[in-house]
């Protein structure tokens, strides 16, 4: 089990980098050429397939995906639909930062018997929206209100309950495209409540954002826009993981 595995390097401190491949961004052509040049460099620790919004299905990029890369590739649904047996598992999202029943059980009960058919791996995830300025497509299309900025305590008492309901991970997300990452207090005050491995991502494009989120207490970052524009930042924000855990 892959959480098995992630929960063993973050005992022991480290950090994982996911890399979010939008399905509607790539071709098969376009994720052979970004992986095979991945072949003699660091790579993601995870690799994240989904969108809030897709106009093309997941699973004949996660096929291309799983033809040039060993790399466990996992699902990130906007909905019901994104579900594909192709993937090695799901995080599963409840939008507990939302009161929108349908982001917390509603796609999940239409969900499930397909998750079991395709025997992936289901990690429960609690997914907090984080307001980061800008209204994003997942705020929409979710029809959920983000968590202000700045109410560090609300984003405590959400991932708090999450922890609480059996979630194995806290997701803190701004918004793919953010134009500011969730703050480094909140992202501390979350991670100092919770004893559960800690995820965030959204608008993360540097190698000094990178590092300020993981001091401030992430414990797996995800990064998707960045990549999308450049995609050397793969191998480059690799390292920089893979140097730091070696520290
Ligand atoms: C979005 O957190 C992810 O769901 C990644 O965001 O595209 O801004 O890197 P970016």
């Amino acid at each position: 089990m892959l959480i098995q595995y992630f929960n063993k390097q973050f005992s022991e401190g480290k950090k994982l980098f996911a890399l979010l491949i939008d399905p509607d961004k790539h071709t098969p052509e376009s994720i052979k050429k970004l992986l095979v040049n991945l072949i003699n460099n660091p790579g993601p620790d995870l690799i994240l397939v989904g969108g809030s919004l897709l106009f093309n299905g997941v699973s004949q990029i996660i096929a291309a995906i799983k033809r040039n890369t060993q790399t466990p590739v996992f699902l990130f649904p906007g909905n019901v639909q994104h579900v594909s047996e192709n993937a090695d598992g799901i995080l599963l999202l409840s939008l507990i930062s939302g009161r929108n029943p349908e982001f917390l059980i509603g796609n999940h009960v239409q969900a499930a018997p397909m998750i079991r058919k395709a025997g992936l791996e289901v990690i429960p995830t609690g997914y907090l929206l984080i307001n980061s300025g800008v209204s994003t497509s997942v705020s929409y299309m979710s029809n959920t209100a983000p968590i202000p900025y700045d109410k560090n305590d609300i984003a405590v008492a959400t991932a708090m309950a999450g922890e609480m309901l059996g979630m194995q991970l806290i997701y803190l997300e701004a918004g793919s495209g953010a134009q500011i990452p969730v703050s480094e207090r909140m992202i501390t005050a979350v991670k100092n409540n919770i004893r559960i491995p800690l995820v965030v991502g959204g608008g993360i494009k540097t190698t000094e954002q990178l590092s300020k989120v993981f001091d401030a207490g992430a414990d797996m970052v995800v990064v998707g826009t960045a990549a999308e524009i450049n995609s050397d930042v793969v191998s480059e924000f690799a390292a920089y993981v893979s140097q730091r855990n070696q520290n």
